[in-house]
């Protein structure tokens, strides 16, 4: 897309500028690694730069600067709604510029006229028995679209390093314009007989997917889909998913390849399956009470269960020290809309018990809940019950900013990733010595 490639071009010459007097600094100690860091998950370490987004553990994720309300705000909207065009969001990721209405239409457009999915790639999902969890499918649907690489064939022929990140610019709208189609066929195929609705020439990437699982016309619902996947589009560099896919495409592996990866990665019941499991969690409280218990109730009830060590999820960040403020989007959009649904309320006497007992085991770095504490109770309520589909939803949406880092990852000629391990031995050593 000629626009989003001349954006980028304009800006690269400064940030190759700012790379370069950056290296030679070469010396320059960032953080020094401690070996609790080590054995707790490398937490805390700062190994990548990224400037699409930032988590700030008190502000919560701010994209390309700008906080979630802001961009709630500032973000060009779908026609005759509230909720932001992704389209604007992704060019506003890729490109470092507030869209206008035109140039987020324009990434709308683009993505229409790339969104066809090849026959192939239906069929050999169709082949997977019908148990098959559907991030495996939604990995499995990207991997066979790999086929398309604009990038792979350009390298198999030979390309200059320095444009390696057009043809990942060319693979990033390619598969980003897929996903809707995607993730619908998935969920048709798993829970609607297979019924195949085409996309409408009309609607919005968001909204096409609401569309294309058979829910004409639902203005609601559509709102729903842009706000789930507005806000769940990008954290930072350095989470499960985005580390994952960052590390795989600085083997040079294509956009399919390293988002694939990336999805295998937010599959884990840490990372994005939490929204599913913390749906399934919200209905066996709620059926455990028969309703929506009274605090004191509940407050017994989490105390036992977390005294079992079980953990709760959608509650606690590896960086965050707050309330999510993707979390608070969700609770005011549900407030305002559908604040009389058991489930929702449910959420909300959790938020205001749950917190000060995980404080009080003195262990948990942060008690407050996270994006996957509400996200599935608002699918829920409108329709889409079945939550073992919750994690594609964050994962096409996720990809938006995935792509995004691969892109930017190349124009910057960021070099293979490969980090060093030590032995037990050697760490031994190295404290006896110390000591
Ligand atoms: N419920 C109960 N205990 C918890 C929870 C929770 N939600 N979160 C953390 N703890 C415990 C944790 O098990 C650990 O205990 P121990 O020392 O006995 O192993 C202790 O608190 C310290 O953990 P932290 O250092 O606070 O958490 P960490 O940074 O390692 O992990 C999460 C962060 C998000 C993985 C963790 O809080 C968690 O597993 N939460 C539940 C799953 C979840 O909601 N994940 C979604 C994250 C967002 N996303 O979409 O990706
Ligand atoms: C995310 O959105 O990726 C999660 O909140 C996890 C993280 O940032 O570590």
């Amino acid at each position: 897309m000629k626009l989003m490639e001349e954006r980028i071009e304009a800006q690269l010459p400064v940030w190759r500028e700012r790379v370069s007097r950056l290296r030679n600094n070469g010396d320059f100690k960032v953080c020094d690694v401690t070996v609790s860091q080590i054995y707790s998950g490398i937490r805390g370490v700062q190994i990548q730069v990224s400037d699409i987004s930032y988590v700030d553990p008190n502000k919560g994720i701010l994209i390309r600067g700008h906080t979630i309300s802001e961009l709630l705000d500032l973000l060009p909207k779908a026609k005759d709604s509230q909720m932001p065009l992704a389209g604007g969001l992704f060019f506003l990721l890729m490109c470092n510029e507030m869209p206008t209405n035109e140039e987020a239409e324009l990434v709308e457009e683009e993505w229409r006229k790339r969104c066809l999915i090849p026959t192939y790639v239906f069929n050999s999902i169709r082949r997977m028995p019908a148990d098959t969890h559907p991030m495996t499918l939604l990995s499995m649907g990207i991997m066979a679209l790999q086929r398309e690489s604009v990038f792979s064939k350009r390298y198999a022929e030979g390309m200059n390093k320095q444009d390696y990140w057009r043809s990942n610019l060319e693979d990033a709208i390619n598969l980003t314009a897929k996903l809707p189609g995607l993730a619908a066929f998935i969920y048709n195929l798993k829970y609607q007989d297979g019924i195949y609705v085409p996309p409408s020439t009309n609607l919005d990437w968001s909204a096409n997917f609401g569309h294309m699982i058979d829910r004409f016309k639902d203005q609601d619902y559509y709102d729903v889909c842009r706000l789930f996947f507005f806000l769940h589009s990008d954290h930072e560099g350095a989470n499960v998913s985005a580390h994952t896919t960052h590390l795989v495409s600085s083997a040079l592996s294509d956009v399919y390849l390293s988002c694939a990866a990336g999805m295998n990665g937010l599959a884990g019941p840490l990372h994005g399956l939490a929204n599913q499991e913390c749906l399934k969690w919200l209905i066996d409280v709620r059926d455990h009470f028969g309703g929506l218990p009274e605090q004191s109730a509940l407050e017994t009830f989490l105390r036992e269960q977390i005294g079992r060590g079980e953990l709760i999820p959608g509650y606690g960040h590896a960086v965050l020290r707050t309330t999510d403020p993707r979390f608070t989007a969700q609770l005011e959009f549900a407030n305002e809309n559908i604040k009389n649904d058991v489930l929702i309320q449910l959420v909300e006497l959790v938020y205001k018990t749950l917190p000060l007992i995980l404080r009080e085991s003195g262990k948990i770095s942060n008690p407050w809940p996270n994006v996957d504490a509400i996200n599935g109770a608002l699918q829920y309520h409108y329709g889409v019950t079945q939550y073992d589909f919750y994690t594609v939803l964050f994962g096409i949406s996720r990809i938006m900013g995935l792509v995004s880092h691969i892109v930017w990852a190349r124009a910057l000629l960021k070099p293979i990733e490969r980090p060093k391990s030590l032995t037990t031995d050697m760490l031994e050593a190295m404290i006896a010595g110390k000591n």
